[in-house]
């Protein structure tokens, strides 16, 4: 007889979009991969206890409640999922992370630089007692990127001279759309920049092994004021576009543009990296999709190869369907969850790390002061 798997027992704290998105993964992924541990959806916080219980019930945890502390001192919880508005992020994660329990924090890590330096001191004092901390650039585990930075790193493509990136929304671009906590700089840190701008960060560096040097930015507030829920109306006080181009550690010359304002666009992202021996693209409004120039191949039949990312010799797919059934935007997140449990299980820490997530937040503040002083800034390390 094999041994019973060990529960994992989780508490999501946050039960809106991302805590949705979140759920979904703790559901599925123990029912497709073979995990070492079991994860136990225990409880699901809110601010409201109502509200807190009616999203338990229908995201399919056990509890609820409408106190993160109590739930974090918890003896029968392990892990911690943190998924709600940047502002709340340190205290939560730093309190898991004290509690001992292994923490799950959505994207950007933090508001400022000071808070995601707090919470990476905290993982890396965390990580000497076991315990484990990731932050959640869900689009990593997305299987057409994971093969873009498998390929990469194989040196398919070469040595990367350009790294082209841009995260595309609309959602703001009509000028009457409310003034939601995303708008708050108090709540969310930044706008397009932080929420959208932060993951083709994290995408490019990863695809690439690379880190950016230092960027010249431009960020833009094209609408100022928008309606408040009570009728009246109020200042945005983020950036609702921003863009800027950087110089990576490698060599390459990077150029990225993240806004909610591109009329039509949804959610995509696109990455197109041209090396030497190559180049690579991608779009996630065609996700399961990763396209291939091989430069070695004769001109009279070279061009651009679309690869259907959905054989099993790919990453996280053989899981899933047969080839050609593809996989969507939920995926990533199960993802997400299947190499967290496995770096719980073996005791190493789950990438991309706090200290990952606080690279990034200086990429972001870099941008900002770029912008402020129409100046290019370097990236501390
Ligand atoms: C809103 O812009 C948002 O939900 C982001 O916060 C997510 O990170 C992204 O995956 C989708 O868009």
């Amino acid at each position: 007889m094999t041994d019973p798997v060990r529960p994992l027992r989780v508490a999501m704290i946050g039960h809106a979009f991302m805590g949705a998105a979140h759920s979904q993964a703790w559901r599925s992924a123990p029912r497709f991969f073979d995990l070492p541990l079991d994860p136990v959806m225990t409880v699901a916080v809110g601010r409201d206890a109502a509200r807190a219980a009616d999203a338990a019930d229908r995201l399919g945890w056990a509890q609820s409640s409408s106190d993160w502390r109590a739930v974090v001192a918890r003896d029968d919880i392990d892990v911690v999922d943190v998924c709600t508005p940047g502002d709340t992020h340190a205290e939560i994660a730093i309190a898991a992370l004290a509690a001992g329990k292994h923490v799950l924090c959505e994207k950007p890590l933090a508001n400022s630089v000071a808070e995601a330096e707090e919470m990476a001191a905290a993982a890396a004092s965390a990580a000497e007692r076991g315990v484990r901390a990731m932050v959640g650039f869900t689009y990593r585990r997305v299987p057409a990127i994971a093969l873009a930075r498998r390929l990469v790193e194989q040196g398919r493509i070469g040595e990367i001279r350009h790294v082209r990136a841009s995260y595309l929304q609309d959602w703001i671009s009509d000028p009457e759309a409310p003034l939601t906590w995303r708008l708050d700089k108090e709540k969310a840190g930044s706008g397009a920049l932080g929420d959208i701008g932060a993951h083709i960060i994290d995408l490019t560096q990863h695809i690439t092994g690379d880190r950016i040097l230092e960027v010249s930015a431009q960020l833009e507030t094209f609408v100022k004021e928008r309606p408040t829920a009570d009728g009246d109306r109020g200042a945005v006080t983020v950036d609702d576009a921003a863009v800027f181009i950087g110089r990576f550690t490698g060599g390459a010359l990077g150029i990225f543009e993240a806004t909610r304002f591109a009329t039509g666009r949804k959610n995509s992202i696109r990455i197109e990296l041209n090396g030497s021996a190559g180049s690579l693209a991608f779009d996630f409004e065609d996700m399961n999709v990763l396209e291939l120039y091989d430069a070695s191949e004769p001109a009279e039949t070279a061009g651009f190869r679309r690869i259907l990312v959905t054989e099993p010799e790919h990453p996280y797919v053989e899981a899933w369907w047969p080839p050609g059934h593809g996989l969507g935007y939920e995926h990533g997140f199960t993802h997400q969850v299947v190499d967290l449990v496995n770096a719980i299980a073996a005791g190493t820490d789950p990438a991309p790390t706090f200290a990952d997530g606080l690279q990034v937040q200086r990429v972001l503040a870099a941008v900002e002061s770029s912008s402020d002083t129409r100046t290019w800034q370097e990236i501390p390390t």
